[in-house]
Formats: structure tokens, sequence, C-alpha cells
């Protein structure tokens, strides 16, 4: 009898925690159609770029609607994303939610006016700034 109640006991902590697990866990991200990654740079895109020595240019102007396209020269995977490391939610949307290969590029048009920090997520070192205006 004590042995059946402590399976039981068993199995509600684990249920408890599955649940927890469930109902705790962020939601999936939805599809972010304003981004992409691909080995071409968009027409009309302004570059970034990424090397040994930090983005470059590491403070940039473009206005609402411009597309700006992060590549790296540096032969490694790379990973720009707004402030702050590591949850990103200044501005979520601009993150890639993964590492990009070091030969393609990321693309991210902007769309909310302000003045944007961001990092590379796996060299949180390398930083810049985006302003982004109407
Ligand atoms: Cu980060």
């Amino acid at each position: 009898m004590k042995r059946a109640f402590t399976l039981l006991a068993l199995l509600a902590g684990v249920g408890l925690i599955f649940f927890g697990y469930q109902y705790f866990s962020p939601a999936p991200a939805a599809p972010r159609a304003e981004m992409q990654s691909s080995a071409e740079i968009p027409a009309g895109a302004i570059v970034v770029t990424l090397s040994k020595d930090g983005y470059s240019p590491d403070t940039l102007s473009v206005k609402v609607g411009d597309t700006v396209a992060f590549r790296s020269v540096a032969g490694e995977l790379f990973w720009p994303a707004s402030n702050l490391h590591p949850s990103h939610l200044v501005y979520p949307e601009f993150d890639p939610q993964e590492p990009v290969q070091s030969n393609d590029v990321w693309s991210f048009t902007f769309t909310k006016p302000g003045e944007w920090k961001y990092h590379d997520h796996l060299a949180p070192y390398y930083t810049g700034v985006i302003t982004v205006t109407e």
C-alpha cells in the first residue's frame, strides 16, 4: 500500500512538472515575413559587415521600411540581435533566433522608429546602433 502511494505521488509530481513546463514555456515564435537568411543581399538593402573588428558601419541611420543586410567576413557563425543580451526584448523581431551561417546574409526590415542598439549574440562585445526615422 505504501509503495502504491509512493508511486502515485511520483506520477503526480511528474505530471505537475510536465504541466508546468507546458504552461510556462514561451509560445513558439510566429513566422516573420520581414526577415530572411540567404546567400543574397536583397536589392536596395543597406549592408552591415561583421569582421574581427566588429560591425561596420557600427552606427547607421535608416528610414522606416529600409532593409539592413547583415553579413560577416569573420568566417564564423554570427547572430546580430537587438539588445538587451541575452533576451533581445528591446526589439524582439530584430533577432534571427538562430546563428547565421558565415557565408549567409541575414536581412531585416525596420518597421519601428527608434534608436536600436544591437550586438552579436555569439560575441556580445561586437555592438552597433541603428537609428530608424519616419
Ligand atoms: Cu544576445
